[in-house]
């Protein structure tokens, strides 16, 4: 008779975590002294959220904010990875602190560790406060000061009680959506305006780090990136190039000059080649010195790959890419594809020498609601789970250190440009009562934290 086969099997220190961010589930945008940020603004423009939706309630987590830590808790994972919103610390993201908004991630901050559940803080998730906007936002270099500040501030409150800080939360989709296709806030379609905000988003964090470090001692410090692994859609020269260009595009821009290398020279040449941008100065001396601040894990945000033909440019991005979706896309039109977890996972972990690494967030966008007995059946999102965290362990057997995992997300929530249309929680969320109802992708994933186990 066959022997039942073993489960793969993480170690006890394993991070199992759940992850949201501030704008897609706290609500309470004019409470407590917040300042507007960004995305108040983007959503109150027409035509920018697929449903016209905006955060003024979302997950209304600023108030139930208890409950669910108790959600959280009966999850059984040992990690919640939150970000903090500026403009509730800085309404006007310098000067005066508005210190209500400082206690209420304290009280979030006490609240976990009395579940005995560790804080991930992402200290930047794409809320940065208008008012910094009107100055020029991430293409301004004053902004970098700002958050440098901004961090001091919050780490001189939450200090050592955060288990792991990052000082952003995916730099691309901040500078390219933000400042480049203009699908994300601030809404701005310029070249300059992309380079800029992504060197400076990359030079804040470089700042930040020592800042953090100084005031929480020995607490990990990373920054978290979304990388997506890619391929050439077949053998030709010409498709080759166009995903090496994808690659400088989405991955290396950012994981070289983190790792010390500066940036990409392949895609300087590119840019400089086509009269990308005519101004480099925004680069300045040390800048690259500083950005590559040693760091104590990287992050990644996993969703899939890249299929790339050098005959579909995205126009948007000036981007050769097609993700050719296989036979079950998730409701994002992103391929189901776990093998790209350990490709990517390995390939970092062979060009690059980070000492550790966090699945900061991976999961899938599905439809799927209550059946008329209560029970959310979201099969495809637990089959994506499990197929990704094994091959998530295959990538560990294979050397990678990799340390800790977050679902994406705890709960449905604001999924910007598409607004509450796209559901990637494990928890489901009923938008009109805020009903909370654990999907059963939720009771499997509470399985494998409790356990570090994933059956075959
Ligand atoms: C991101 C953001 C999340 C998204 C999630 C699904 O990675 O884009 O960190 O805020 O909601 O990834 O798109």
């Amino acid at each position: 008779m066959n022997q039942p086969k073993q489960p793969y099997t993480f170690p006890d220190s394993f991070t199992w975590g759940v992850a949201t961010s501030s704008f897609q589930i706290e609500g309470a945008t004019f409470e407590d002294g917040r300042g507007a940020s960004i995305w108040d603004t983007f959503c109150a423009k027409q035509g920018t959220i697929a449903d016209a939706s905006n955060g003024e309630i979302a997950c209304d987590h600023y108030h139930r904010w208890s409950e669910d830590l108790d959600l959280i808790k009966s999850l059984e994972v040992n990690a919640y990875r939150f970000s903090i919103a500026w403009p509730r610390i800085l309404p006007k993201g310098f000067g005066q602190v508005e210190s209500k908004g400082l206690d209420f991630y304290e009280r979030l901050v006490d609240g976990l560790l009395e579940r005995n559940i560790d804080p991930w803080v992402t200290l930047y998730h794409w809320d940065l406060p208008q008012a910094l906007q009107d100055q020029g936002g991430w293409v301004s270099r004053d902004v970098v000061e700002h958050f440098v500040d901004y961090t001091r501030i919050v780490c001189e409150r939450l200090g050592d009680r955060v288990a792991g800080w990052i000082t952003h939360n995916e730099p691309w989709c901040a500078s390219v959506l933000g400042y480049l296709n203009g699908e994300h806030a601030p809404g701005i379609k310029d070249n300059y305006a992309h380079l800029a905000s992504s060197h400076h988003l990359l030079l804040s964090h470089g700042k930040a780090v020592p800042v953090i470090r100084e005031i929480v001692g020995d607490r990990p410090v990373g920054i978290t990136l979304n990388l997506v692994p890619s391929v050439p859609a077949s053998s030709s020269e010409a498709d080759a190039e166009a995903n090496a260009r994808f690659d400088g595009f989405f991955n290396r821009w950012y994981l070289d000059p983190l790792a010390g290398r500066g940036y990409p020279q392949d895609m300087i040449e590119r840019y400089k080649a086509e009269n990308y941008i005519d101004d480099w100065s925004f680069i300045q001396d040390q800048d690259l010195k500083e950005i590559s601040q040693p760091i104590d894990f990287l992050g990644i945000n996993y969703y899939s790959r890249g299929i790339i033909r050098s005959d579909r440019v995205d126009e948007s991005e000036n981007l050769p890419v097609e993700v050719i979706a296989n036979s079950n896309p998730t409701d994002m039109g992103w391929e189901v594809y776990p093998q790209g977890i350990y490709d990517l996972l390995t390939r970092v972990h062979q060009d690059y020498d980070f000492k550790s690494i966090y699945i900061t967030e991976n999961g899938a966008a599905y439809a799927t609601g209550p059946d008329e007995h209560g029970v959310v059946h979201d099969q495809l999102r637990e089959s994506y789970l499990h197929d990704h965290l094994i091959a998530c362990h295959h990538a560990r057997q294979a050397g990678v250190p990799l340390d800790g995992y977050f679902a994406w997300s705890l709960m449905d929530n604001f999924e910007w440009a598409f607004g509450y249309e796209k559901r990637f929680g494990i928890v489901y969320v009923d938008y009109e009562t805020q009903q909370r109802i654990p999907k059963q992708s939720a009771l499997w994933y509470r399985n494998v934290a409790k356990t570090g186990e994933i059956s075959c």
